[in-house]
Order: C-alpha cells, then sequence, then structure tokens
C-alpha cells in the first residue's frame, strides 16, 4: 500500500504526544527519523549530549515499532545515510513516495531555514510545537505593544493561564514570587542528596560504542553516562527530584559547591528539551507535592517560574527576535573565548570547576553558567558569537532557542536589556559568598589589585568603567557607578592597570 503521510520526527522532538504524529495512521504512514553527521558535528557538542540524543531517538522508535508504527530509521553509521536531515528526507521521498509530509516546528531557526529552503522538505506542512505552554503565536500577541518585556509579568500571565499555585484566582500564599525568603549561603554541613542515575542498557551502550567512534573528537567525557533516555526513566528522576531536593530548592538555588554539581536543582533541563518530560506534568508534581505539605510554597514557586517563567519566557524572546537576535552585540564585545573553557586549564578555582565538571557531566546549574563562565566573558568582553558556540556544545540541555536568550541576553547583555533589565555583573565577592570555590583558589577574592589579586575583581570595576556612559541612566546600575566614581584617581588607575595586562597576558586571545 502506498506511503499517506511521511512524518518526520527530530531529535529533540522524542515525545509520544508531539504535533508531527498527531493523526497517525499506523497503517498507511511512516515516521522517518535520521542519525545524522549535520546535527552531530555542527557545534562541537559533548559527547553525551549526542549518546542522549541518539540513545532517546533509537528508544523512541523502538517503542513506535512495539504500537505497530512503520518507522524508518537511518543509523548514523549506515553506509547509505547523506548525514544531512535535508539529505534523509530527500531519500525517503524517493523510496516511499508519501502523498505528503508533516513535521514539528524545529527548536532552532537553523533548521527551521533548512525546512523551508527549497529542498523536498519546503512542502512539508510544519505545525506548532504544542509541547511548549505559550505558543509562538500568542507569544507575540503578549509582547506586541509592550514598551519592555519583563519576565515576570509574562509569569504572572502563565501562572493565571494554567492555574498553577493559584487559588480562588490569586496567587497562592498571596504573592507571586518568593525569591525574598531563597538564594540563602549553603552551610557546610549540609549534605546534597544522591542523583538518581540510569544504568545504559543495550541500546544506550550500542550508541555509546558507535559515537567515539564516528566522532572522535567531541568535548568533554562520556565515562559514567548515567542520563535518562526514556520518558519512564525521565519520570522516575524527576519523582526523585520532587521528593527529595525540591524541599530546598528555593533556599539553596544560587549555592555553589566543588563536586556537588546538582545540589538541590532538578537537572530535568536534558530530558524536558527533548521531550521526555512534558513541563506541565513538571510543575503539576511540584504543585502537588506543595498541596501535601511535602514542600514549602517558596520552593515549589521558585521551581514553577523556572518552568513556566523562565523557559517559556526565552523560547518566545527566540522566535520574536530571530534572526536578528543572533547578531546582538550592545556591549561591542570583540574578544575570542580563552582556550581554558574548553580544557579548564586556569588558575581560577571557580572556572576550573565549572568546566572541569562541565567536561564530566555535560551539566552545570544556572548560577554556575549565570555567574562564573558567564560573568567572566561579560566582564571580559568576548565576543557573544563565541560565547554563544560554547554553551550551545557543552550542556546536555543545549537548544539555540533557550541557550540563546540566556548566553546573549541574560548573561552578556548583548542583547542592550531585552531579558535582563541589567548586566548580571559581578566581582569575586558574589562567588565567594555563594560557593566553596575561593577556598584554595590560587588568588585572593578579597584582593582587587597586586599579584594575587582576584580576576573578577579589578575586571568586575574595569567593566564599570568601561560602560560607565552606557549605564549611566540606568538605576539598576547607579550603586556601582557611584562607588567606581568615588574610587581614589590612582586606585581606578591601577585597576584599570592590572585588568589590561591580565587580559593581554591571557593565551589565544586576539582583540
Ligand atoms: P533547575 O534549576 O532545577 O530548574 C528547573 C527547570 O527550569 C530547568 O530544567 C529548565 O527547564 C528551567 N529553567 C531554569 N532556568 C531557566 C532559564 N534561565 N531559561 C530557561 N529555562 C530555565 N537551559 C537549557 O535548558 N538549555 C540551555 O542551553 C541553557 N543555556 C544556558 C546558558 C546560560 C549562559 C545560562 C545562564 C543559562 C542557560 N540555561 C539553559 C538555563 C538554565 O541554566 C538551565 O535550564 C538549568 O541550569 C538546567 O538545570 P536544572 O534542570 O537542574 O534546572
Ligand atoms: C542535537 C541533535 C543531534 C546531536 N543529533 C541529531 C540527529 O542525528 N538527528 C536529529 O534529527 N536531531 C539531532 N539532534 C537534534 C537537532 O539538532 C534538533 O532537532 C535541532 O537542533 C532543532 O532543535
Ligand atoms: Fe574565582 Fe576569584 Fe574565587 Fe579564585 S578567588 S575562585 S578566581 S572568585
Amino acid at each position: 500500500m502506498s506511503v499517506a503521510t511521511l512524518r518526520v520526527v527530530l531529535g529533540d522532538q522524542v515525545s509520544r504526544g508531539i504535533s508531527a504524529l498527531n493523526d497517525l495512521d499506523a497503517a498507511r504512514d511512516v515516521v522517518l527519523m535520521a542519525e545524522v553527521m549535520e546535527e552531530c558535528t555542527y557545534v562541537p557538542h559533548h559527547v553525551k549530549k549526542v549518546v542522549l540524543v541518539l540513545s532517546a531517538m533509537r528508544h523512541f522508535a523502538h517503542a513506535l515499532v512495539g504500537r505497530g508504527v512503520r518507522v524508518d530509521y537511518v543509523a548514523l553509521d549506515d553506509p547509505e545515510n547523506t548525514q544531512s536531515l535535508t539529505g534523509e528526507v530527500a531519500r525517503a521521498v524517493a523510496r516511499l513516495r508519501p502523498e505528503r509530509i508533516v513535521a514539528t516546528e524545529p527548536g532552532e531557526w537553523r533548521v527551521l531555514q533548512m525546512m523551508r529552503g527549497g529542498s523536498e522538505l519546503a512542502e512539508t506542512e510544519i505545525r506548532p510545537d504544542d509541547r511548549f505552554l505559550c505558543s509562538v503565536r500568542d507569544f507575540r500577541l503578549w509582547a506586541h505593544g509592550r514598551r519592555s518585556l519583563r519576565m515576570e509579568f509574562f509569569y504572572r500571565e502563565m501562572r493565571k493561564r494554567t492555574g498553577l499555585l493559584m487559588e480562588d484566582g490569586e496567587p497562592a500564599g498571596g504573592r507571586w514570587n518568593f525569591d525574598a525568603e531563597n538564594r540563602k549561603r549553603l552551610p557546610s554541613r549540609v549534605v546534597a542528596p544522591d542523583v538518581p542515575r540510569f544504568a545504559p542498557d543495550a541500546i544506550t551502550r550500542g550508541v555509546m560504542e558507535m559515537v567515539p567512534a564516528c566522532l572522535p573528537r567531541l568535548f568533554g567525557e562520556l565515562d559514567g553516562f548515567a542520563l535518562p533516555v526514556t520518558a519512564k526513566d525521565a519520570r522516575a528522576a524527576l519523582a526523585a527530584f520532587v521528593a527529595q531536593r525540591l524541599p530546598r530548592f528555593g533556599d539553596w538555588q544560587d549555592a555553589m559547591r566543588r563536586d556537588a554539581p546538582v545540589l538541590f536543582h532538578a537537572q530535568i533541563s536534558p530530558a524536558l528539551n527533548i521531550g521526555l518530560l512534558d513541563p506541565l506534568v513538571v510543575c503539576r508534581a511540584a504543585e502537588a507535592a506543595w498541596r501535601t505539605g511535602a514542600v514549602p510554597l517558596n520552593a515549589a514557586e521558585g521551581f514553577v517560574r523556572q518552568i513556566i517563567g523562565w523557559r517559556e519566557f526565552v523560547r518566545g524572546i527566540y522566535w520574536l527576535y530571530m534572526p536578528e537576535y543572533g547578531a546582538l552585540n550592545a556591549l561591542g564585545a570583540t574578544r575570542a573565548l580563552p582556550p581554558f573553557y574548553w580544557d579548564g586549564r586556569t588558575e581560577m578555582a571557580c572556572i576550573r570547576e565549572v568546566v572541569g565538571q562541565t567536561r564530566r557531566e555535560a551539566y552545570a546549574h544556572h548560577i554556575q553558567r549565570l555567574m562564573v563562565t558567564g560573568n567572566f566573558a561579560l566582564l571580559a568582553g568576548v565576543h557573544p558569537d563565541f560565547v554563544d558556540e560554547w554553551y550551545l556544545a557543552v550542556y546536555a540541555d543545549a537548544y539555540q532557542w533557550v541557550e540563546m536568550p540566556n548566553t546573549r541576553g541574560m548573561a552578556l547583555y548583548a542583547d542592550g536589556g531585552v531579558v535582563g533589565s541589567k548586566p548580571y555583573a559581578a566581582s569575586g565577592a558574589y562567588i565567594s559568598r555563594m560557593s566553596d570555590y575561593c577556598r584554595g583558589c590560587a588568588y585572593d577574592v578579597k584582593a582587587v589589585v597586586g599579584e594575587r589579586a582576584c580576576p573578577f575583581n579589578f575586571l568586575y570595576w574595569d567593566f564599570v568603567a568601561r560602560h560607565a556612559e552606557r549605564f549611566a541612566g540606568n538605576p539598576r546600575m547607579a550603586l556601582p557607578l557611584r562607588s567606581w566614581a568615588a574610587m581614589d584617581g590612582g586606585k581606578q588607575a591601577a585597576i584599570r592597570g592590572e585588568a589590561a595586562r591580565f587580559l593581554e597576558g591571557l593565551e589565544g586571545w586576539s582583540v
């Protein structure tokens, strides 16, 4: 019998409810899934990310076949593989002669352009990705006519729309946001709970053998791969988080500790972003735990805000402003990315720890990304293109729709204040307060100038001085600007000299 519909499912679309599979006719349709070099190499991905995506694809295809669906699955090492998504659709069309092609909108502008770009995919019916709670169109409507787009107001709309943590139309506890009670210092006696690990099964082990053989130059370490690769395991990971870590999520959300990468975070983004978890199900689990009294409101609210607030907001921003967003560089940053972002070889203990953890785990929590590696790139003036490429490569959860607004917008202020109302610039004092990294660092976090001065200190003041004019009208930058202006001229000159010497001295830099 002829094929009615060819249904294309991408590697981050492994959800049974994905819109490309709505109205699936198992008797007449074929699902196409293709492992391709193009997607495995468009940035130098972490090897654990590639294994995660390919293993999840294989498990998903296997489950579909188990339900009687016909799946055309192209493996990375298939000699016939053209190694591009468009090439594989073209081959499938030639093979199957389908009456139509259906897909779900991809998570990246790059892939959308490919789909629209004159190949067989150009005729594809592209359906909205309804795994998100706010469609691209609804975000556009929300944004229309607003002078500035603030996550907090978007978030309140999402609370009302979903009814999450709402009571009689009002926010539970009488407030929308409980951050004032969150983000405390982590006492050293507190032990972080273990995070569940999922031993690779035969399918994952097959992928773990194939990937290094086909792609020997990926970033990071494959040893210890233990991420969930099926919806069932992802739900188990979520349940463990809700029971063991969510109760303290708010309190220690900003804490960082050596050898405890996850602390009280969820580590669900790799599974969430490929579709093994549904964001609303995740939020309902947190809400239910609050309703039973197992989780305090500050934790449940803080967590839900990350998902229906930040996650949906940055996706909206991405699709609202692409492709122009990808070229923004409001602070005129020009430097290259220092090599230690890739190899971790630096005397700055905080960066060494975060990069080392990133190499091992393909994971860092938000504050590590924002206030250590992001902060350094911001202060040093690294060009957003290089920083974007790094974040898109090194984390198992990285897709441009979420990575780019976080990097270019939140961390680098390269969008001039679309995502955040002020740059997240901080000196070493912040890192010292929120982590145990400074103990044993070659630098002295209290020193601003001198041989052992913490680079975050002089780079911070150098950043404030460099951009003083730009931020003069920003009330949220008034305090550092006043402090800089009040500083003794000799000290100012010493700080700026220290910063210039440090930046010039870094290997591999170009200005
Ligand atoms: P938790 O802290 O437990 O939060 C729960 C969930 O909320 C996360 O799984 C995630 O889905 C969502 N969330 C939290 N913060 C954000 C945020 N700022 N934006 C969007 N969703 C959020 N997140 C990605 O999923 N992919 C990325 O490529 C990515 N790149 C980032 C780059 C930079 C420079 C920064 C500062 C942040 C980036 N984030 C990214 C956001 C955030 O750091 C991660 O979502 C989070 O660390 C994932 O770990 P977790 O599941 O333990 O999160
Ligand atoms: C990330 C990724 C990787 C590593 N490999 C594949 C692949 O071989 N085949 C595929 O369909 N998708 C892959 N993906 C996910 C895509 O890169 C992702 O769908 C796009 O970036 C759009 O978000
Ligand atoms: Fe980082 Fe400075 Fe602390 Fe060293 S002293 S760990 S460089 S913040």
